[in-house]
């Protein structure tokens, strides 16, 4: 069993992810996010228990993660918002780079039910082999998309989304939530001993945030990976404390 203890605190997790640069582009961004170490400066004073960085910030602001002693999780594939096809994300950093880097984990998305299933499942065995090699977490952003999934929210394909990170052998997924917390408690318990994170979303009402946060720890959930509605909110760092009280109590 590959050891969650430098990610995670008293079993939660709340990573600050900052990969929708690629992922969305910088329409996400204001003059004081689109700036990597503001997001550095928020997880350090935060105390995240990870921050999630593609290869390139990785690489470049390689000397302020390190500084900030904050545990750099590298995504390993993407794909930018710009063909609209079934979805597909290569690799683009392998798991020799993420150790270079100084990562503590690795990042992966999963599109389950997209054409290119197959594909990406064998790219993924290579790197969760790897990474298991060195010790490295895996975790998993499990996402049903593509023509054959009707409802990316629906219980049973979100549930079923859970199990096949479990039986790839992902150590954390990240999913989203569909507001329902009886459906949640299944998917949590589809997942069997794999520690399910919930993905924050566009940016929401503070107040409607933090309902569903305490909602999707009862459930069951371990914590967080989010982004936008951490850097896009005026004080980022009053809502990253109501959080920990929540999560990380
Ligand atoms: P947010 O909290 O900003 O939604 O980030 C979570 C995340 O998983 C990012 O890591 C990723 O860039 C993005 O959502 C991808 O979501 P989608 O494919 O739905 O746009």
């Amino acid at each position: 069993m590959i050891s969650l203890n430098k990610i995670t605190k008293k079993g939660k997790a709340l990573f600050l992810a900052y990969d929708q640069g690629l992922e969305h582009g910088p329409t996400d961004f204001n003059d004081k996010n689109i700036d990597p170490n503001y997001i550095i400066d928020i997880a350090k004073k935060g105390k995240y228990t990870g921050l999630i960085f593609q290869k390139g910030i990785a690489e470049k602001y390689n000397k302020e993660i390190k500084k900030s002693k904050i545990p750099l999780i590298v995504k390993l594939n993407g794909k930018t918002s710009l063909l609209k096809i079934e979805p597909y994300s290569p690799p683009l950093c392998t798991v020799k780079d993420a150790v270079d880097l100084g990562a503590s984990a690795v990042g992966y998305t999963l599109y389950i039910g997209s054409k290119h299933e197959a594909r990406m499942f064998k790219e993924f065995e290579i790197v969760q082999s790897q990474a298991h090699s060195y010790n490295l977490p895996v975790i998993v952003w499990m996402y049903p998309r593509g023509k054959a999934v009707k409802n990316e929210l629906d219980k049973k394909i979100l549930a079923y989304s859970a199990r096949v990170g479990l039986e790839l052998g992902a150590d954390i997924i990240k999913m989203k939530y569909n507001g329902n917390k009886q459906d949640l408690k299944w998917i949590v318990k589809s997942a069997g001993k794999v520690k399910v994170l919930i993905a924050g979303g566009s940016k929401t009402s503070e107040a409607s945030f933090l309902k569903e946060v305490k909602e999707v720890m009862s459930a069951g959930a371990s914590g967080l990976a989010i982004g936008r509605n951490i850097w896009q909110s005026k004080k980022p760092l009053d809502l990253t404390k109501k959080l920990k009280k929540i999560i990380l109590k």
